[in-house]
């Protein structure tokens, strides 16, 4: 069974609306089989968005994802890093179509509520990352 790792982003906790995601993972027919709130630094943001950490957005992208805990969490599931990646929708907020959960709660790009890994080498690496060795 493949796995990945999703986060909900500081805003989902502060709108409330960490249960509604939640229950379309698990309405997905995903398992949800580890869960955290933590506190994310600068640090481990540079690791974590080492893609992203030289772009002109990324001083707000850490000042947003600082702002308060996030939910870290491992989702098991078929072929669930690209489903998952389909349930949420795509970066731009622009793109994300109603129904995925960018499409129905992100208000930008930059404060688009959920992450989750791209492939199966970034969601061991971010597992690792966030979870240590499980
Ligand atoms: O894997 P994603 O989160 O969909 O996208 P990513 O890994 O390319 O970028 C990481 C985060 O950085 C993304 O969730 C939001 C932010 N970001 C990416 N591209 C842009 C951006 N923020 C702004 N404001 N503008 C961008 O073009």
């Amino acid at each position: 069974m493949e796995r990945t790792y999703i986060m909900l982003k500081p805003d989902a906790l502060q709108r409330g609306i960490a249960g509604e995601i939640l229950a379309r993972i698990e309405r997905k027919g995903y398992r949800i089989t580890r869960m955290k709130t933590m506190q994310l630094d600068e640090p481990i943001l540079r690791e974590h968005y080492a893609h992203i950490a030289d772009k002109p957005f990324f001083p707000s992208t850490v000042d947003y994802m600082t702002n308060g805990p996030v939910l870290a969490m491992i989702v098991e599931g078929e072929n669930v890093i690209q489903g998952m990646r389909t349930l949420m929708g795509p970066t731009r907020n622009e793109d994300a179509l109603p129904g995925t959960i960018r499409g129905d709660f992100a208000s930008s790009t930059t404060y688009n509520v959920i992450h989750g890994s791209d492939a199966p080498e970034s969601a061991e690496a971010e597992i690792r990352r966030f979870f240590g060795e499980v």
